[in-house]
């Protein structure tokens, strides 16, 4: 490679023995005669090494030496001093202002050749960890990137698989999930948990008297009622079929679950959706079985429900538009 190697010294001999045993090895040489041409040099371009003399008029190598670590955009370049300076305080000041080594002058030219070849190597070396570094944290971030479209996709596709596409609110399979999990918590801490099956009152006369577009979007509509009707973090609202709806309400005793069901109901009735075929009302109607129960090993989930819906068959009889229980 065409290294750039700048040689700082006062000494015009100097100069030019380096620069002809570089010359050897196809490194571009610059040379500067003292410290702030040095420094000039260095602003110009930066150089891959500095060979630094250390006594000279002006700016001595030292301070030179501070001004390039000092610098952010210069600190990296390796400084070799060359010095005529022998003693252990001078190099050990030379390494501790940052130089990367010390060669004492009269100098060797082969060694100085090696010393700044090893420099140049470690250089390289530097540049291609750092540049490994670099291409491992960006593919580190395109995989978190992609782990997290990843998640996002699942959590989607997890919430779709529980959702009635219809009305938005929990599905069937959700509900016998939710149901058992409540049932067995309820169990654990000895807490009453209830449930309500509603069912739109003559839905099959809706649809024939306003079209099956508009029956979707009464079920829509009566779907929003309950969701909003739902107080507890808990209470769970699902699609139970065609337009059967049923809350599962952990916590909630039968009088709770009464008097929650007399309020959807009367809820849909002042939602006021007209229902000109219904000989219950005028507007579509709601009736409602309640259960509840303290889960204990003698029943199970089944009998919450055929409870709920024994209690919606009386609503039905006696009449629709009702809760019992
Ligand atoms: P009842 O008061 O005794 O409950 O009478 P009903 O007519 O509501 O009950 P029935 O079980 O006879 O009819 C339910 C109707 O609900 C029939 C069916 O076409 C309708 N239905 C079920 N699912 C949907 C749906 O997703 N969209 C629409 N528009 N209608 C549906
Ligand atoms: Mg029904
Ligand atoms: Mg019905
Ligand atoms: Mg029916």
């Amino acid at each position: 490679m065409n290294y750039d190697v700048l040689i700082v010294d006062d000494i015009v001999n100097n100069i030019q023995l380096l620069k002809k045993i570089f010359a050897t090895q196809g490194y571009h040489v610059r040379q500067a005669n003292n410290g702030s041409h040095a420094l000039e040099e260095i602003a110009k371009k930066k150089p891959d090494l500095i060979l630094l003399d250390i006594n000279m008029p002006g700016i001595n190598g030292y301070q030179v030496c501070e001004i390039i670590k000092s610098n952010s955009i210069t600190q990296e370049i390796p400084i070799i001093f060359l010095s005529g300076c022998d003693r252990s305080d001078d190099k050990i000041r030379a390494f501790n202002l940052g130089g990367a080594d010390y060669i004492t002058k009269p100098f060797y030219p082969e060694e100085v050749l090696i010393r700044t070849k090893n420099q140049l190597t470690i250089q390289e070396q530097k540049k291609q960890l750092i540049n490994q570094n670099l291409s491992l944290q960006k593919e580190i971030e395109k995989r978190k990137k992609a782990e997290a479209s990843l998640r996002q996709a699942n959590k989607k596709l997890e919430e779709l698989a529980i959702i009635d596409d219809l009305t938005k609110v929990s599905n069937r399979r959700h509900f016998n999930q939710y149901l058992s999990q409540q049932w067995q918590q309820m169990k654990r801490e000895q807490k009453p948990l209830s449930l309500l099956i509603c069912d739109i009152d003559h839905f099959k006369l809706y649809n024939d008297t306003y079209g099956h577009q508009k029956g979707d979007e009464c079920l829509r509509c009566v779907a929003q009622i309950l969701s909003s009707s739902t107080k507890r973090k808990t209470d769970l609202l699902a699609r139970y079929g065609g337009e059967e709806f049923a809350m599962i309400l952990p916590y909630s005793s039968w009088q709770g679950a009464l008097h929650l069901g007399k309020l959807i109901c009367d809820q849909v009735l002042g939602a006021k959706i007209p229902h000109e075929t219904s000989n219950t009302s005028e507007y579509v109607t709601l009736s409602v079985g309640a259960s509840c129960t303290i889960p204990d090993q003698k029943n199970n989930p089944d009998d919450l429900l055929k409870n709920a819906d024994k209690a919606l068959y009386q609503s039905k009889t006696k009449g629709r538009n009702q809760v019992n229980v």
